[in-house]
Formats: structure tokens, C-alpha cells, sequence
């Protein structure tokens, strides 16, 4: 029988355990449990609550118990930058704190005053964003801090509960904005800033290490399977980067989720003037790669429109809805930090439109469409930066995630851009995540041979350009240089 690999993948609004197998040559993905996850207020900080996910971990081990395997090899894949921090006696000081938090808001302005941000950017290529852990770190409350014994990634604080055994694996630690590019350490520099001492992170791993078996103790209280856990590319978009069956010769990625992360595999950083001005990160890959590539506010924005109209449509309705109005009705920049964390999206964006002298969306179809309209507009805007800093013109957008199931924003962002999109598979994180599994359990010889695996696995769908949209990108970065320029 064909050996059973299981990713936990985790992202801010869902988690799940899916199960794969490699059968004649193709891969076999299976949900075998889903939960929902989310940050809420407790002292006086947004928290995501671990426990319970850990909880869901067990629920959905046990349901692939009852399926009948006996014996898996696990792998743990999270969102970036977030962690939490243990004490000497192993057990967690506190929820861990959510990026979205505004604790940081201000953060890298204090820190840069002291420690330019050309140093920074210099030494680690990682893009400024207010949440990195660098700039949570430098606001966590130092009495907590003093207590610590190891600082954990959220993925490696998982592993460290399951196993007993505690790494800090690079890829989700690259997103810290405290690794050097060079050194491939914890730059002493930045860690002094913040009053953190390198061994407070244990060691760093690359993904494809093994972590260990399941502790004993959760056998005892659970009827879970005999696991063997292997450290993956643990941060979500790494894993999501592997599992993208790259198609295309000078092909980029769009690994679309709550957020939307668009970029391209390089095997050596970039981190010159163009991507430092552009704020283009270097996150470490899988097998020695660089994820180059840019954050974009994503389908954060979808998710709270939904839940702000009560849920009453699903995304597929939205998606329908949106499909019966005019796009570009008015252009938004998404990646405005007002949208990042607002008290209600629907209102911001209809603030926004009204501050700016557009067109106010008011009905569920007219807000969706120009939610999915300026994602389009926003990614074509990237993808053209992208080919100037690296001095070529993709041939290919490959989307990936549950985004790449929204079919008006494939073909848009195809138009716009005026590339072929590929869009599939959607749940690249999870098989990223099994793929480097498989990889150093010996199934698979490596990365190219595995995407050559899930091409041949999960039909990828394709939308080529349909007449052209340049002028549309044009008047909307005239926009963006305006009000970008407005808002300064
Ligand atoms: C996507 C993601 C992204 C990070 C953000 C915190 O889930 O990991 O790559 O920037 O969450």
C-alpha cells in the first residue's frame, strides 16, 4: 500500500488535514477535516487561540485513525510571522498575538530611526511590513520576554507540542525580517535592537527535516495514528510556492488566499535599489530558493465583506453576483493599510470611494465586483514591477489557492495583464507541504520531478487575454500615483 502523508495546513481563516497518497505516479489529495480560525480580543491584544487549534489537530488525527490508516507522516504548515513565546518549563506564557494587532502600527518608524532601513533591507531582502516579528518583538512586553526560553514560530510551536522536539525551520523564520541573507543566522545586530538573544530560537532546519514521532502522552489520550512528523516548508507560502506547477518559461506565481502573494522563484536573492524602493521581499524557499515577491491585500477583503452581509452568499454567489455588474467602476487601492485591519470593510471601502469622488458601490454584486476588479488591476501593477526589477516579461501567472477558483478575476487579471493565466491547483499549500514530505521520505527525487507530478495530477485551467486592457492599467496607476502621492 501506497505510504499516507497528512498536511495540516493552517491559515488565518481556515485550517485543515488533508491526506495524500502518490498512486501510479499521480497524486491522491482528500479532506479529511476543516475548522475555522480567526483572532478575538483577550488582554486587550488580538489573540489567535492555539490551544484550539492544536484541539483540531487531535480531532481531525483521529478521523484518519477511524478511515483506517494506521501509520502517517505529518506535516505543519502556518501563516508567517506570528509566534509564541515558552518558558523554561515548556509551557506557552501567553495566546499568541495576531499580526493584524495594531501593536505595531508605528513600530517600524521607531525602529528605523535607530537602525536605517537600507541596513535592514540590505541584510535580510525581506519587504517592510508592520507586523513582521522584528517589529512585534521590539513591542513585546518585556517582562514576558525575560521569562522566555525559546521564541517559536507558530508552526514550530505545533511540532514542538506534538513531538517534544523544538526547531526553528527558515523559511517561516526568513518572514521575521531578522535573518541574514548572507550569513543564512539571525542577524546580531537586529536581535540586540530588540532585546532577543539568538538562543532563544532553537535551531534553525531546513524543510525536509525530521522532527520525531508523536509524543506518547497524545497516544495515551488520543486513538491517534503512529505519526512520524517531518518539518516542512512550514511557512503556508513556501509550501504553496512548491506545490505550484509552474507552467511557463519565465513563469511567476500568484498564490491567492486571504492574502494574495505575487512573485516569482529566483535562486538568488534580489535585494538592489528597484525591489528595496518597490519593497519586493526575499522570503526563503524550499531546496535554496527565494520566494521574490510582493504582498497584496487578498481575499481578506472578500472574506470580511461576507461575513459583514451575514454570510448570506457564499464566495461562489459573490463571485456570480459581481459577474452581472461593469467592472472597474471605480479604482481602489488595495493595499491601502486602512484596509488591513478596519472596524467595517464594507464601510471603509465605500469610505474610501466616496473620499476619493468616486462611484460608491452599495449593492453585495457592485462591492464584490469592485473588490475583484482592483485585485486584478493591482496584481497586473505588480506583475509589470516585477518584470522591471528582474528585466523580463513573465510569460505566465500561475494561481494558486482557493483565489484561483474565482473565474471573473482569472480572466481579468489574464486581460490585464495581458499573460496566459494557469489557474490550479487550489490547494497548493497542502500539496507543497506533503510534496516535501515525500521528498525526504524518498517518493519523490525532487522538486521539478513533483511539479511535473501535480501538473499531470490536478487539471489546471487556463484564460489567455481577451482583447487588451492596458489603458485600464495605466489609469489606474496614474491613481495610485496620485493618491498615493495625496496621502503622503
Ligand atoms: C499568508 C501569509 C503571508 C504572510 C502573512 C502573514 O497566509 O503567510 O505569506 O505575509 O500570511
Amino acid at each position: 500500500m501506497a505510504k499516507t502523508y497528512v498536511a495540516v495546513d493552517i491559515g488565518a481563516s481556515s485550517g485543515r488535514l488533508m491526506l495524500s497518497q502518490l498512486v501510479d505516479g499521480k497524486l491522491k489529495l482528500e479532506e479529511m477535516h476543516r475548522f475555522k480560525n480567526g483572532f478575538t480580543k483577550k488582554d486587550g491584544h488580538d489573540r489567535w487561540d492555539i490551544d484550539h487549534l492544536i484541539q483540531e489537530i487531535f480531532t481531525g488525527l483521529e478521523k484518519i485513525k477511524k478511515a483506517g490508516y494506521t501509520e502517517i507522516t505529518l506535516g505543519i504548515d502556518t501563516w508567517a510571522v506570528d509566534y509564541v513565546l515558552v518558558g523554561k518549563d515548556g509551557e506557552r506564557l501567553n495566546d499568541p498575538v495576531s499580526y493584524r494587532d495594531a501593536r505595531t502600527q508605528e513600530s517600524i518608524e521607531k525602529l528605523t530611526s535607530e537602525l536605517p532601513k537600507e541596513y535592514i533591507y540590505e541584510k535580510t531582502g525581506i519587504q517592510f511590513l508592520d507586523f513582521n516579528t522584528l517589529y512585534q518583538l521590539f513591542e513585546e512586553d518585556q517582562d514576558l520576554l525575560a521569562q522566555t526560553d525559546k521564541i517559536l514560530m507558530i508552526p514550530d510551536y505545533i511540532g514542538y507540542v506534538l513531538t517534544g522536539n523544538a526547531v526553528t525551520e527558515v523559511t517561516n523564520a526568513s518572514t521575521t525580517q531578522m535573518l541574514s541573507l548572507r550569513e543564512g543566522l539571525f542577524d546580531d545586530n537586529l536581535l540586540e535592537k530588540i532585546n532577543v538573544k539568538q538562543e532563544q530560537f532553537p535551531k534553525l532546519v531546513d524543510p525536509g527535516t525530521n522532527l520525531g514521532e508523536l509524543a506518547d502522552k497524545w497516544h495515551q489520550k488520543y486513538d491517534l495514528p503512529k505519526t512520524k512528523v517531518v518539518t516542512v516548508a512550514t511557512h503556508d507560502t513556501a509550501s504553496a510556492v512548491v506545490g505550484t506547477p509552474a507552467v511557463g518559461q519565465r513563469w511567476s506565481y500568484l498564490s491567492s488566499g486571504t492574502w494574495s502573494l505575487i512573485g516569482a522563484e529566483l535562486n538568488v536573492p534580489e535585494n538592489g535599489e528597484a525591489a528595496f524602493e518597490h519593497n519586493y521581499t526575499n522570503e526563503w524557499g524550499a531546496y535554496g530558493t527565494y520566494r521574490f515577491l510582493k504582498n497584496i491585500m487578498g481575499l481578506w477583503i472578500i472574506q470580511n465583506v461576507k461575513e459583514e452581509l451575514d454570510n448570506k452568499y457564499s464566495f461562489a454567489e459573490l463571485a456570480g453576483l459581481a459577474g452581472q455588474e461593469e467592472p472597474f467602476q471605480q479604482f481602489i487601492d488595495v493595499n491601502d493599510d486602512r484596509f488591513q485591519n478596519p472596524a467595517n470593510m464594507i464601510q471603509e471601502l465605500q469610505a474610501y470611494c466616496r473620499e476619493t469622488g468616486q462611484k460608491v458601490p452599495e449593492t453585495p454584486g457592485e462591492i464584490a465586483m469592485a473588490v475583484y476588479s482592483n485585485l486584478s488591476l493591482y496584481y497586473a501593477n505588480e506583475l509589470e514591477i516585477l518584470g522591471n526589477i528582474l528585466g523580463y516579461k513573465v510569460d505566465a501567472l500561475n494561481i494558486v489557492g482557493g483565489g484561483s477558483n474565482v473565474e471573473i478575476m482569472n480572466q481579468l487579471t489574464a486581460t490585464i495583464a495581458g499573460v496566459d493565466v494557469y489557474a490550479g491547483p487550489s490547494e497548493a499549500t497542502a500539496i507543497g507541504n506533503v510534496i516535501v514530505q515525500m521528498i525526504a521520505e524518498g517518493d519523490i527525487l525532487n522538486v521539478y520531478l513533483a511539479r511535473r507530478i501535480i501538473a499531470d495530477s490536478f487539471p489546471l485551467k487556463k484564460y489567455s487575454p481577451e482583447g487588451s486592457l492596458q489603458y485600464k492599467l495605466n489609469e489606474y496607476q496614474a491613481f495610485l500615483k496620485e493618491t498615493k502621492k495625496t496621502t503622503v
